[in-house]
């Protein structure tokens, strides 16, 4: 039976045209400097994100480790909202790796941080404290269910960091998603930040990589941290290609996603049973709860998956269904209809 699958964006397949360019690709030792196709990557990325210079990493996790190892020392204190993927789904690598100390800040609504928390929650200088040295900021915010920070909040945010003598780093796994969500150029939204980690692999289609975008000094310090973590890669111009691609040519497809959660979650809605928070549907994700079913989530997962539905559990009954290139409108429409079937006790 063909899967309609609404797991992740991370399940998107290369296209026609990334597997063409891979094959296709000038390639040479990364190492040393001389892929020139990831040096094309991480140029375009620069110039793209507006930052002077790009890293190509293998993954959004390793992105965010290496920009946080790059920031921070030994002991320091690192502000994220309690949650992000950084402290929530990175396996600890802040402390593991980075050996720093988080301090968690709920976000409000859509879980966006807010100014006010933030000051409340760094402290001042004291001897007996550990030194805050970063803010992380998530734009979309997965566990928020793909919500967009406004730019003008990122604003507010970086103000106060400053002020503490902080740097600010983004988790921009789907910062093209808030960008297009926002119709803005994705300058507008990274301008707000020292340092950006963006997917290429979810949205945007690649088969694996990501880009970390900052200051000049900033990337060949984070350059050398990618090596630590075993990071460096040799002829890797050969999936960089496919990133290319992925950024160059993919990212105003994006809004067709944003087309398709907003029509399922208005699908959704009409569920009795299921509760979906209209307002809270910013791009491509539709986080929703089950409660109201009877069902408990891992149940509803299981029921649509034997119908042929993939999605995911987010939590004891909230579910998580993101869209992407490899489904379509009609996949939609078939997923609502199993979904009503389903909850309905039609089909079990
Ligand atoms: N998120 C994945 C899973 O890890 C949950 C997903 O399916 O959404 N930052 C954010 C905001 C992310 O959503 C992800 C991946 C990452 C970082 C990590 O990227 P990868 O998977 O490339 O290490």
């Amino acid at each position: 039976m063909r899967q309609i699958e609404l797991r992740s964006d991370t399940q998107t397949k290369p296209t026609p045209e990334m597997r063409r360019a891979m094959y296709e690709a000038e390639v040479g030792d990364d190492v040393s400097g001389e892929d020139p196709t990831v040096n094309k990557l991480e140029e375009v990325s620069a110039q793209t994100l507006g930052k002077e210079a790009a890293l190509f990493v293998t993954s959004g996790t390793m992105g965010n480790i290496v920009s946080v190892m790059t920031h921070v020392q030994r002991g320091d204190e690192i502000l994220l909202e309690a949650q992000s993927h950084i402290y929530f789904y990175e396996v600890g690598g802040l402390a593991a790796l980075a050996q720093a100390i988080p301090l968690l800040v709920q976000g409000r609504r859509f879980s966006i941080l807010h100014p006010d928390d933030v000051k409340a929650a760094i402290r001042s200088p004291n001897i007996h404290y550990a030194t805050p040295r970063l803010m992380c900021l998530e734009n979309t915010h997965n566990r928020g269910g793909g919500t967009v920070m406004p730019p003008e909040r990122m604003a507010e945010l970086k103000q106060v960091a400053a002020s503490k003598g902080m740097a600010v780093h983004l988790d921009g796994a789907r910062v093209f998603n808030a960008a297009v969500a926002l119709g803005v150029d994705v300058r507008e939204i990274t301008k707000h930040v020292d340092s950006v980690q963006v997917c290429l692999s979810k949205g945007l289609c690649a088969p694996v990589g990501s880009v970390v975008a900052g200051p000049k000094a900033f990337i060949e310090k984070a350059r050398k941290n990618r090596k630590m973590l075993g990071g460096g890669m040799r002829q890797a111009g050969v999936i960089a290609a496919a990133g290319l691609v992925a950024i160059t040519k993919m990212v105003s497809r994006l809004a067709e996603d944003h087309a398709k959660a907003r029509t399922l979650a208005e699908g959704l809605a009409n569920i009795r049973g299921i509760d979906v928070d209209l307002e809270a549907v910013h791009s491509n994700l539709v986080s929703y709860d089950v409660a109201g079913t009877g069902l408990s989530g891992a149940e509803y997962v299981e029921k649509l998956r034997l119908q042929g539905v993939r999605c995911g559990a987010q939590g004891p009954t909230r579910i998580r269904m993101v869209c992407h290139n490899d489904v379509s409108m009609d996949d939609i429409k078939e997923t609502i209809r199993i979904a009503d079937s389903v909850v309905s006790g039609r089909l079990t």
